[in-house]
């Protein structure tokens, strides 16, 4: 047998699971010497790189003396939790980062319980202890207070520590102790983690927990072997999670090592590897000896909690700047991300338009991100909760939220969300005068939070959350306060007519943009809607003005990423999205339209 052992890095967003994989990566000598790479090198795809967070879990392996270790590196934001379950199943121990100064925060509670639940055994890393206002011994008092209130065993209870900068690829046992490099990282792996169970002697099984796909090879499935041998070309049986048994021919075994993946010809039991030639393969199915096929448990896979409604671009510039316009070619695509990605959901609610039901606005805002620059064009309405029937009554999900707020602003901030539905559970100081506070708050309520928290604190405020459970449903909340400044004509906007705007409210766009009747261009500062015209030129004078239109100074427009219209938007809105631009609509254009809408649903 080979020597094998198995983990996954778990944590919080941005608490440098990714940088420690590089570290590891680094110090074990698996990447050679000529070989170039960048900086968190395991976030390989664009949107990755852009934003700096994981959104795909990714595994690697590395060898450390005579071991192979095999590392899966999951993603840290709470709408990508669902990967983290699937994903520990996978392997048999954990390093769980945790921020130095910032400490527990909501996803670590998320991954901790989950790691507890499946038995696995952890290691806990202090990591960033360069930073000044780092605090590990606090840090390490609140993970142990984590894992006994979370009913970890005595053995999960004795956790070994590690102190690490990962960035400097510096690690230790002991604060007190001089600086040392990752050696005791891999030798805390090798003696905390247990060898794999399963035997390459017994019957094959090996669950699958993440898909890939190839345009040569097709669907590819990454798995752990719990027992047995797969070799190339092998005939197996495939056990899916409804039961039915499905025969297929392994056409290509993949091993990994660093960042490259290779073909093999045979893995055993306790590897981790990848394999192609089953079509019908989905996450949770057992490769199984197709003499004696019996299946692994199945996995859960979290149920989503938000949908919105992607649609054909049906805007009056539709067709103008996408490559795939059409309802046939987005069904296509959403069809073909389903593939793929277990957490999503997918229904045809009607001509050219499709629910999509995800974790949260972000893994919605991937999706989106990657269609436009695929060339796709579309609209998206206003995401909404899954309200669903639990034993008869109407639940809602909530979530567990937690903001850093400096003190003085902590009082407004917690009666905007007073509003909101949001109940507090404690209060805490946390230094250089600030707060933090956690709230137990409907998703709902936190549709829109995000960018009237960030004006309210100055762009100071850090907020955090993740989802807690479904309950019973708690009635209206507030939506937006501030109505839009729609556009009452189709053209292109004047510097001089959005300086008459300007004072109304906060503008999205500047002079020389495409407009159209129906447009929203801006914020209004009133709770109202407000029709405005913004390419109405100057009036004709045959009086030669002198330099008046230097005179015109226009406050920058608030760009709107993606994720703050998403927020933004409300239910009679919509965002048009293309290669190009995202713009933000009314569902109907013109104000008639409009008036006899709103009266109709009243
Ligand atoms: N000061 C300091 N910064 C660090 C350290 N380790 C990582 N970082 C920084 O923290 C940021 C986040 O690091 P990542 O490795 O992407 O974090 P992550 O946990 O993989 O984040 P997600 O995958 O998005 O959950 C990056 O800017 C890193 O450079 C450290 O030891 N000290
Ligand atoms: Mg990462």
């Amino acid at each position: 047998m080979q020597k094998i052992r198995n983990i996954a890095v778990i944590a919080h967003v941005d608490h440098g699971k990714t940088t420690i994989v590089d570290g590891l990566l680094e110090q074990s000598g698996t990447y050679g010497t000529h070989e170039h790479h960048d900086e968190r090198a395991m976030d390989s795809n664009a949107i990755e790189k852009e934003r700096g967070i994981t959104i795909l879990s990714k595994n690697t392996a590395i060898r450390y003396k005579d071991y192979k270790i095999n590392i899966i590196d999951t993603p840290g934001h709470a709408d990508f939790g669902g990967e983290v379950e699937r994903v520990l199943k996978m392997v048999d121990g954990v390093l769980v980062l945790v921020d130095a100064y910032e400490g527990v925060m909501p996803q670590t509670k998320f991954v901790v319980k989950k790691m507890l639940a499946l038995g696995k055994k952890p290691i806990v890393v202090i990591n960033k202890i360069d930073k000044p206002s780092a605090d590990p011994e606090r840090v390490v008092d609140e993970m142990f207070d984590l894992f006994a209130d979370m009913g970890a065993t005595d053995e999960q209870q004795d956790f070994p520590v590690i102190y690490a900068a990962a960035r400097d690829g510096i690690a230790k046992l002991n604060m007190e102790d001089p600086d040392g490099n990752f050696e005791c990282i891999f030798e805390t792996i090798l003696k905390h983690v247990p060898e794999p169970e399963g035997d390459r002697d017994n019957h094959t099984q090996a669950q699958v927990f993440t898909l890939d796909y190839d345009n040569y090879v097709g669907k590819i499935g990454i798995s752990r072997i719990f027992n047995g041998i797969i070799n190339k070309g092998d005939n197996v049986m495939l056990a899916k999670a409804d039961g039915a048994l499905v025969k297929g021919r392994i056409t290509k075994l993949i091993g990994f090592h660093g960042l490259n993946r290779m073909e093999i010809e045979q893995a055993e039991a306790g590897d981790i590897v990848a394999f192609a030639g089953l079509e019908t393969v989905d996450v949770g199915d057992t490769i199984c000896d197709p003499s004696n096929p019996v299946p692994l448990d199945p996995m859960h896979i979290e149920e989503p909690t938000l949908t919105v409604v992607f649609s054909v671009n049906d805007s009056p510039l539709a067709g103008q700047e996408g490559k795939h316009v059409t309802s046939n070619k987005i069904k296509d695509r959403l069809e073909s991300e389903m593939q793929t990605n277990v957490a999503m959901k997918l229904e045809v609610v009607g001509e050219g338009k499709f629910k999509v039901s995800g974790r949260g606005e972000l893994q919605i805002t991937v999706l989106a991100e990657n269609m436009r620059r695929e060339g796709y064009e579309f609209g998206v309405s206003r995401p909404e909760v899954i309200v669903k029937d639990i034993e008869g009554v109407k639940c809602e999900p909530f979530e567990h939220l937690v903001i850093d707020v400096p003190e003085e602003l902590s009082g407004s901030v917690i009666e905007r969300l007073g509003k909101r539905k949001a109940e507090m559970k404690s209060m805490l100081p946390m230094g250089q005068g600030f707060q933090r506070i956690e709230f137990e708050i409907p998703a709902r309520a936190l549709i829109g939070f995000r960018g009237q928290f960030l004006t309210d604190t100055k762009g100071e405020g850090v907020m955090n959350h993740s989802f807690l459970e479904f309950r019973p449903y708690s009635g209206g909340v507030d939506s937006r306060s501030y109505g839009a400044l729609v556009s009452m004509e189709n053209g292109e906007t004047l510097s001089f007519s959005l300086f008459g705007i300007q004072d109304r409210g906060v503008l999205f766009i500047g002079p020389q943009t495409k407009v159209y009747e129906g447009m929203i261009i801006g914020e209004h500062s009133r709770s109202n809607d407000l029709a405005v015209n913004p390419i109405k030129g100057k009036a004709q004078s045959n009086v030669r003005s002198s330099g008046a239109d230097e005179a015109i100074k226009l406050i920058p427009p608030r760009g709107m990423s993606l994720e703050r219209a998403l927020e933004w938007i409300e239910d009679d809105e919509l965002l048009e999205i293309t290669p190009l631009n995202i713009r933000i609509r009314k569902k109907y254009l013109t104000e008639s339209e409009r008036k006899r809408h709103s009266r109709g649903s009243k």
